[in-house]
């Protein structure tokens, strides 16, 4: 049961670790409610290079986190735009060694075997 579940983690955590990406913190300000995070979002998830499903936006802390292919140049300008273009503005765009998102569904499924 134990290597079950240690299995299970690893085929869990493998398509992260495995692939080359970067984590990216952008700070935004002029956030101010639930459509302005929407709209961040939307904006930065329809960006080419961002991977998936990682783009998180965050009101209260004034930023949004996301995983890009690589961060070079080209792609914080590509960010910068998109938050501009929503209306809001990225005053810092800097690679993070922040863990990719918690898979907490994976994690459950870990603990009850
Ligand atoms: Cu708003």
């Amino acid at each position: 049961m134990r290597l079950f579940s240690a299995l299970v983690l690893a085929a869990a955590l493998s398509p992260i670790s495995a692939f080359a990406a970067d984590n990216v913190e952008v700070k935004v300000t002029g956030m101010t409610c639930g459509a302005c995070v929407s709209k961040v979002q939307d904006a930065l998830a329809k960006l080419g290079g961002v991977e998936k499903g990682t783009v998180k936006v965050e009101l209260a802390g004034n930023k949004a986190t996301l995983m890009v292919a690589k961060l070079d140049d080209k792609m914080k300008t590509a960010i910068t735009d998109a938050v501009k273009a929503a209306g809001y503005t990225a005053t810092e765009v800097a690679m993070t060694t922040a863990a990719a998102a918690p898979a907490t569904t994976e994690t459950k499924k870990t603990k009850k075997n």
